[in-house]
């Protein structure tokens, strides 16, 4: 039988003629209840820019979310799923629910998109010499959206987070009056006074794989490989910063170049910084600008640029709005954060219960079920969002000196010192090692880390008040005034207001006696009298290191301490000072890396203290 079958003479079914490829596939599409558009819209310049917009079966007169991104449009819109609200990203869930036509954009030279790609690239002006920038791609983006999109009702609201955030500023500058209302999610917008790239002045190494992910493709590019698993190790070996991006190749890499160049707060950084760009020109444009409260990448942007509309008078629709939150955690689950937990999601709720109405409010013409207030900032120690006419809660600052036997107290001590050994060869670490920056639990969480982990280390510091018998609530930013002389000619200061957990917590044992930084920064000395003009610091010679910490609504319950930690150090997150002054830290020679013993001055030489935005009572809104 087998035989006779192959004697058998085939039919033309049988036989394919030509490509079992057709010349052009369509797929069926009856079956999604949704359109995906992959367009290329035109810029000014006719640079052509990749956009993938979601449109729901059956739309008329929808709102359009507009999301321009250098992380690839089409991630965040998927082919596969059937589903509109599975083909997003889970974030974008309840906007679907809620009916929007949700567009996502690459920026000028990211994956799809035509043209060339500048890191966060500043303004036409001094810094950009094109006729574009990402305030122009916005506009040409939204012109063509509402002239293009029938489905469309003429309006849009534009969102984002970091990068993404960022980009929605640039469109505040100009915005298009289509654009109706917005929100930076933890936005970029100041890089080296302390979002990513810097802190007061201390380079952020974590940003170098970020360089070479970022930036040495169109599309993504690859973290840098390692010979061995451990940063702090890693880092070490490395010496510089510098060396490390010359041993890897970074000299291909344009900001790289421009940021190693530039490590003081010149003309280069002040050109970009986003507030003082909002200050020249507020946007009218209904704003809430959002961040984590532990928001380990840009925890410095969303307050300092809603504070400078709010100095220039733009109040009403100026929104503040901080959650219990990691970097960008407004997008993910976020009923907990590192030890913390709370009650629900925070970030799905917020999303639906608060972003959305606010959005619908200026593109649907919803009011909300309740006026929206000013401002909204978690209070993690009560674990409740807080609703505020205004802030701070109070411009008044209590300092909190520091006292003999590691004491804390609200009266200035008695003249005296504490010193300890800054050892460049023996960092700080910023997390407990082996770290590796790719390790993204441990990164998202760095900031909640249980101090403890350095409270032993001979070159930290320690200071903690009695065990409180009431509670010291905070509304503000608290400010470290450090009053310290060294025997180097530079150092960096690292400041940590840290709530103590009382011993035994019986609800979460493992809170017991925990040491939870409720804020903190880094401060890199040479910069104490100038960020723009560094000056070495006179060996032996008390000088004064202020500066600004992050913002909190934090209430220090009865039965905590609050505890003050200070060192020279948190690596391999930071750079290393050599702690002897070189012109660019980046180069620094091994010679360079020197210990210094710091001495932090109490009472009549220098009060060191943390001064704190004490209010009496709490003013949220009841
Ligand atoms: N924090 C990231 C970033 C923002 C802006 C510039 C560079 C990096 C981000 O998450 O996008």
């Amino acid at each position: 039988a087998a035989n006779a079958a192959l004697a058998q003479t085939p039919d033309a079914s049988m036989i394919q003629l030509g490509s079992d490829i057709p010349a052009k596939w369509k797929a069926p599409e009856e079956a999604y209840n949704y359109v995906r558009r992959e367009v290329m819209i035109p810029m000014r310049d006719g640079v052509k820019l990749h956009t993938v917009i979601m449109v729901p079966n059956g739309a008329r007169e929808l709102p359009m979310l507009l999301e321009r991104t250098p992380y690839d449009a089409d991630g965040f819109a998927q082919k596969g799923p059937l589903g509109l609200r599975d083909a997003v990203r889970s974030a974008n869930r309840e906007w679907v629910d809620d009916g929007y036509i949700l567009v996502y954009q690459d920026i000028r030279g990211k994956y799809g998109s035509e043209g060339k790609y500048v890191m966060t690239r500043p303004p036409i002006g001094p810094l950009n010499s094109t006729k574009t920038d990402d305030t122009t791609d916005a506009w040409d983006t939204i012109d063509w959206l509402v002239k293009n999109v029938k489905e469309g009702n003429q309006r849009v609201g534009m969102i984002g987070s970091s990068y993404d955030g960022w980009t929605v500023t640039m469109a505040l500058r100009d915005p298009h009056p289509a654009l109706k209302v917005a929100a930076p999610e933890s936005p970029m917008v100041d890089g080296w006074m302390g979002d990513d790239w810097f802190h007061y002045g201390a380079f952020r190494q974590v940003n170098l794989d970020y360089f070479s992910g970022q930036t040495s493709k169109t599309g993504k590019g690859s973290n840098v490989p390692r010979p061995g698993a451990d940063d702090y190790q890693t880092f070490l070996d490395a010496g510089t910063a510098g060396n490390w991006a010359k041993q890897h190749g970074f000299d291909q890499l344009g900001f790289w170049n421009r940021l190693a160049a530039h490590p003081s707060y010149d003309a280069f950084w002040q050109l970009q910084a986003v507030d003082k760009m909002m200050t020249a020109k507020p946007s009218n444009v209904p704003t809430m600008w959002l961040q984590g409260l532990w928001d380990q990448e840009d925890m410095y942007g969303a307050i300092t640029a809603w504070e400078a509309l709010k100095a220039k008078g733009k109040a009403g629709n100026n929104h503040l709005v901080m959650g219990p939150w990691y970097h960008s955690q407004i997008n993910r689950a976020a009923e907990r954060l590192g030890p913390l937990k709370w009650n629900g999601d925070t970030a799905a709720d917020f999303r639906r219960d608060v972003l959305i109405p606010f959005f619908n409010t200026y593109l649907k013409d919803r009011k909300p079920a309740e006026p929206l207030a000013p401002v909204m900032i978690f209070n993690a120690a009560n674990k409740q969002w807080d609703k505020f006419a205004d802030w701070p809660g109070t411009t008044q600052l209590t300092p909190l000196y520091l006292q003999a036997d590691s004491g804390l107290a609200f009266q200035v001590a008695p003249a005296g010192e504490d010193s300890y050994v800054s050892d460049p060869a023996k960092p700080v670490p910023f997390l407990a090692p082996p770290v590796s920056f790719a390790d993204h639990d441990r990164w998202t969480t760095w900031l909640l880390q249980d101090q403890r982990a350095v409270a032993t280390r001979t070159d930290v510091l320690s200071y903690k008040t009695p065990v409180l018998t009431a509670p010291v609530t905070l509304q503000g930013a608290p400010m470290a005034d450090i009053f310290a002389k060294t025997t180097g000619t530079d150092g960096d200061f690292v400041v940590k207001l840290i709530d103590v957990f009382p011993p035994f917590v019986a609800e979460q044992p493992e809170m017991g006696g925990y040491q939870l930084a409720i804020s903190q920064d880094i401060f890199r000395g040479r910069y104490r009298q100038s960020f723009e003009h560094p000056t070495a610091i006179p060996a032996g010679v008390v000088q004064e290191y202020k500066f600004r910490l992050p913002t909190v609504n934090y209430v220090f319950k009865p039965g905590h301490r609050i505890m003050v930690q200070i060192q020279s150090s948190q690596f391999p997150l930071y750079d290393r000072n050599p702690q002897t002054f070189v012109p660019n830290i980046f180069f620094a020679k091994p010679e360079d890396f020197q210990k210094a013993t710091i001495s932090v001055q109490r009472g009549a030489a220098g009060a060191s203290s943390v001064l704190l935005p004490v209010v009496p009572a709490s003013t949220a809104l009841k």
